[in-house]
């Protein structure tokens, strides 16, 4: 696998966007690159903790079952906006901080979410009891200072994710996300298409301001129907440099491949529109019953794809049967291992320092 990533070197172009450091222009350039080989495999929360486990040093369910981390991991910011030592998932910001630095140094990549709370209601981002949250943060809006000192503990955030010598770590930023469905306070029935790309807007702005330069940003709506309803509430091609999509398996294997072939069939054909990466930023099947289902079933579709990347989500210690990729013993462990051993997925092991080179 090593070997194929060698024709990273050397060869990029740089991204026309030079408030970016060179590190996330390099990123980018390789992660458009990467798609023509395979895609690179991530999982939410992967060090932090998973079945049986919680904060160990060095440990990972992925790890255990295959011997490697995975190319990405994602973290959410949620609850970093309350000035909170720790995430709405118990996972200390410090800690973070520490694996992005460290993941980054071992050649990884980073992408952080953000189930940001309600500025309205002081809730979370599941409150959609008021249907105008968007409206009041948007500037001239009520709630427009708090939102603000919000984004500003974000950018604080990003800004400290760097190395001892002072490199910021790129981070792959996916907030606002699956905003075609209703259960987010930012979701389509709670903000006109306009209101949500003034908050991308006025979000894009603030890390401009903050001199966050270390940021790529992830569009990812959810269930996509056609190119047209895709760019209904798109923030841009001035802002957004990866187009995603969520999609997760909640029934019958033909209903998750019918759904993510026409997600992906977007995607590429906005891939080339608008020349642009393009990633399944968030999937998978809870508890992975089907014990071929990384081979048969996610790879079987995703291989036919240029995408970048592809993320699961995570192994959840505090809630039983809500975990996405095998441990130990579980049904899928052998299927994963496969999975790991095809050549089109990259691993950490994968990458060395392919990604920033
Ligand atoms: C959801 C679930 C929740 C979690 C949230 C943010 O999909 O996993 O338990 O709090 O993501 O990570």
């Amino acid at each position: 696998v090593f070997v194929a990533m060698c024709m990273f070197t050397g060869c990029c172009t740089e991204s026309a966007d030079k408030t970016k450091t060179p590190e996330t222009q390099r990123l980018l350039t390789n992660l458009t690159k990467i798609a023509e080989q395979g895609f690179l495999f991530g999982h939410h929360d992967d060090p932090m903790y998973g079945i049986t486990w919680y904060l160990d040093d060095d440990r990972s369910d992925v790890k255990s079952v295959c011997g490697d981390y995975p190319a990405i991991f994602s973290f959410d910011l949620g609850k970093i906006e309350y000035g909170a030592d720790s995430n709405l998932d118990k996972v200390p910001f410090e800690r973070m901080r520490h694996e992005i630095v460290n993941h980054f140094e071992r050649g990884g990549v980073v992408t952080l979410s953000w189930h940001v709370g309600n500025p309205v209601t002081g809730s979370d981002s599941w409150d959609v009891s008021d249907k105008n949250v968007v409206e009041t943060i948007l500037p001239g809006g009520k709630n427009h200072d708090t939102f603000s000192h919000w984004l500003d503990n974000v950018a604080d955030f990003i800004n400290a994710c760097q190395t001892t010598n002072g490199t910021k770590v790129p981070i792959i930023f996916r907030p606002y996300h699956e905003n075609s469905g209703h259960w987010f306070w930012w979701g389509r029935p709670y903000c006109t298409a306009e209101q949500y790309q003034q908050l991308w807007q006025m979000t894009y702005n603030k890390m401009q301001e903050k001199g966050a330069t270390n940021i790529l940003y992830a569009y990812s709506p959810q269930d996509l129907i056609d190119t047209n309803d895709y760019l209904e509430r798109y923030p841009g091609d001035a802002i957004i440099d990866i187009l995603g999509v969520d999609q997760y398996r909640f029934t019958s294997a033909d209903d998750y491949a019918t759904k993510l072939n026409t997600d992906l069939q977007v995607l590429e054909a906005l891939s080339k529109t608008h020349n642009k990466a393009i990633a399944l930023t968030e999937t998978g099947y809870e508890c992975i019953p089907d014990s071929v289902w990384w081979t048969q079933s996610l790879m079987s579709i995703i291989e036919q794809y240029p995408i970048s990347y592809v993320v699961v989500w995570r192994n959840a210690v505090n809630r039983p049967n809500h975990y996405y990729v095998p441990y130990p013993g579980q049904a899928s462990e052998q299927d994963f291992v496969n999975f790991y051993n095809n050549p089109k997925t990259f691993f950490a092991k994968d990458l060395k320092q392919a990604m920033y080179k």
